[in-house]
């Protein structure tokens, strides 16, 4: 189990122990198997079905339509442990959440009905289309289009970049219905075997190998006009944008477990080597570096919990909070990814040991969601306004 610092007294007893439970079941269900997922790009589906089973395949959305109905604060925590095992299952497992929060949030109550108990279940995974080959951080400039044909709307364009492309059963797609600009934007559900859908070849990348990632690509698709969620043009962006604010949090809990875990095989490892007649870990600038990353480990925790509370508490800086803790914990845990590697001095770049993985996992971090420098861009304008 990651060390949470004996922080789990703060959470309320169902919070609890979803916590602990999702820590064990990481412990047992994932975390002997990321090297071989890893390695043969495995994508467990199966699995992610099991944390369902457990409560996490809706963790904070209302639970009169299937959802666990627990706080982004608790979210954060679950991701922590299940990215301890393995942060590209994690960060899909959030990316699936985030689509189910936004069907629970904006959704009229027959679309929460409908599809929210399979969310909750898995029985239905899905995946969020937002980038396309032409709009990436500039997000607003998309051009999928979405075109009203009678009870219909007839999405053409493609998306860039999709995790579970190919694999998921639902997309929660932004598509453009009117103007260019934001405003112009709108949100769709497809379905996996809608006529005209179709995906790229899966991308080939330097880690998240457990997952899948392809275009998804969009040939007059139709979708029957009551999949427009929240049943209301142009408030796709503003859908798209809440959804990620709590996306980047949990891509940044994905981070902070999967550092305390290189972080915890990297102090095992260096109590345990020998070199010029001691343990590493007496080499006072070992001991200097493994305080170094206890300190970015738990800054990253703090900065986490404090954005996470202030989305739960729909503070006003709540963009602002997430988007600081997002760049913050994704470079901070990633350094200390790095540091551990680094530790194990050879033997951390080989595969074997479980570092390198992690440091590869970690490095995508940094780019979605939001790349880094577009979260100083979100935090710059706040600071510039005043
Ligand atoms: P660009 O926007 O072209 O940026 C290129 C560089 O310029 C970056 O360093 C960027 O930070 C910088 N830059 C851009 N604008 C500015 C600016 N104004 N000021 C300073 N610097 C700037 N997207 C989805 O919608 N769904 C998914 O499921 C998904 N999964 C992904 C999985 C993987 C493995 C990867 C790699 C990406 C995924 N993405 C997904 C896409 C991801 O969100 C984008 O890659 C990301 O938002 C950046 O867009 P881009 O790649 O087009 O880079
Ligand atoms: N939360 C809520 N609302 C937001 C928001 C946020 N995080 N960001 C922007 N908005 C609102 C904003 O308040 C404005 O609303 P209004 O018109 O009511 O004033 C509207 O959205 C338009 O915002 P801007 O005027 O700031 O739009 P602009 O185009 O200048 O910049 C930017 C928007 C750069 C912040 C946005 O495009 C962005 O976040 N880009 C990054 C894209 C991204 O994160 N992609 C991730 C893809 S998913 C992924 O990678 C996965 C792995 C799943």
């Amino acid at each position: 189990m990651a060390d949470v610092s004996g922080d789990l007294s703060g959470l309320d007893e169902d919070a609890r122990i979803l916590v602990t439970a999702a820590a064990e079941f990481a412990a047992k269900k994932l975390a002997p198997f990321a090297l071989e997922w890893d390695e043969s790009k495995h994508f467990p589906v199966e699995e992610l079905r099991q944390a369902a089973e457990l409560g996490m395949g809706a963790i904070y959305c209302r639970e009169d339509a299937g959802g666990s109905g627990l706080s982004r604060l608790d979210g954060v925590r679950i991701f922590e442990q299940l990215a301890y095992a393995d942060p590209a299952v994690a960060s899909f497992l959030s990316i699936h959440n985030m689509c189910a929060a936004m069907v629970d949030s904006y959704g009229t109550e027959e679309q929460r009905h409908q599809w929210l108990p399979r969310l909750a279940s898995m029985e239905t995974v899905a995946s969020y289309c937002l980038t396309e080959p032409g709009a990436g951080s500039d997000a607003a400039a998309l051009t999928t289009r979405a075109r009203r044909d009678g009870d219909e709307y007839v999405l053409t364009g493609v998306k860039q970049f999709i995790s579970g492309a190919g694999a998921s059963d639902l997309y929660v797609v932004m598509a453009r219905t009117g103007d260019t600009g934001p405003k112009g934007i709108s949100t769709f559900l497809v379905e996996k075997g809608s006529a005209g859908l179709s995906f790229g070849a899966q991308e080939r990348k330097m880690g998240w190998h457990a997952q899948p990632t392809a275009q998804v690509i969009f040939d007059e698709v139709r979708v029957p006009a009551a999949n427009l969620l929240g049943a209301t043009e142009g408030i796709g962006f503003g859908i798209a944008m809440n959804g990620l604010n709590g996306g980047r949090l949990n891509i940044a809990a994905a981070s902070l477990g999967g550092a305390q875990a290189a972080n915890d095989k990297a102090v095992d490892y260096v109590a345990s080597r020998r070199a010029f007649g001691g343990a590493l870990i007496d080499e006072p600038t070992i001991r200097f570096t493994l305080a170094d990353m206890a300190t970015g480990l738990q800054t990253s925790r703090l900065m986490l919990w404090h954005a996470a509370a202030a989305l739960d508490a729909d503070a006003p800086g709540k963009v602002e909070q997430c988007a600081m803790a997002k760049r913050y914990v994704t470079d901070t845990c990633y350094t200390v990814a790095d540091q551990a590697l680094q530790l194990h001095g050879g033997y951390g770049y080989l595969t074997e040991y479980g570092v390198e993985k992690i440091v590869r996992d970690l490095r995508v971090h940094r780019i979605l969601e939001g790349t880094n420098e577009i979260m100083r861009v979100v935090l710059g304008r706040a600071i510039a306004k005043g």
